[in-house]
């Protein structure tokens, strides 16, 4: 028994395993099975936090709140939804599975000259921070589809405006408060009398 116990003399019986392996190397290859699959967990969060490193979360990792946080509206026969630093996707009120309007791939800046109404929501006119979505599912007799976010400063974060340029190219206009800063004094925002943020 001490001989099997520790490993020198193989245990005849038939037990789990081969029975010609002592209980030591059970053990031991146990072990090693255990230790592949936390490997295999250590090398997949190495991917994601490789993917989170060589994403773009703006100036000062700005954006880096926002990720995971969504906003919705209806427009249409649709509800749409941005999910920041991820996708966009767009629902058919009547029921039915979403589609893909764009997967995040990075930030870029627009000049835009739009309305701002009285609460304060809207674009306004200067330089605006804008999310670009890409590769988001096919459309019948078009491309991918993809979606421009833009963004404005706001006290929430709101889904404002959505608008399909071109047949699959979506445009969307979003209020948040991580726009604030970086606005600064090249922001020529028509408040209506209400104060900057
Ligand atoms: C769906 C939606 C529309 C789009 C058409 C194109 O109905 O995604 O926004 O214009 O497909 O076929």
């Amino acid at each position: 028994m001490t001989l099997i116990e520790n490993g020198i003399l193989a245990e005849s019986s038939s037990g789990s395993g081969s029975p010609s392996e002592s209980k030591a190397v059970q053990e031991a290859k146990k072990r090693v099975d255990s230790a592949r699959k936390d490997l295999e967990k250590t090398k997949k969060d190495q991917t994601t936090h490789q993917e989170d490193l060589t994403k773009d979360w703006g100036v000062d990792d700005v954006f880096r709140a926002l990720k995971g946080q969504c906003v919705s509206s209806d427009a249409g026969e649709y509800t749409y939804e941005v999910c920041f630093m991820e996708k966009t996707t767009q629902k058919p009120k009547k029921g039915g599975g979403n589609t893909n309007m764009g997967n995040f791939v990075g930030l870029e800046k627009i000049f835009v000259d739009e309305d701002v109404s009285a609460e304060g929501k809207g674009l306004g006119r200067g330089e605006r921070i804008a999310m670009k979505h890409e590769n988001g599912q096919h459309c019948w007799n078009g491309p991918n589809r993809s979606t421009t976010v833009i963004l404005a400063c706001s006290e929430e974060n709101e889904l404002w405006k959505i608008m399909e340029e071109a047949k699959c190219v979506y445009r969307m206009e979003v209020g948040t408060p991580a726009v604030c800063e970086a606005l600064g004094k090249s922001a020529e925002k028509v408040t209506g009398g209400k104060d900057e943020l």
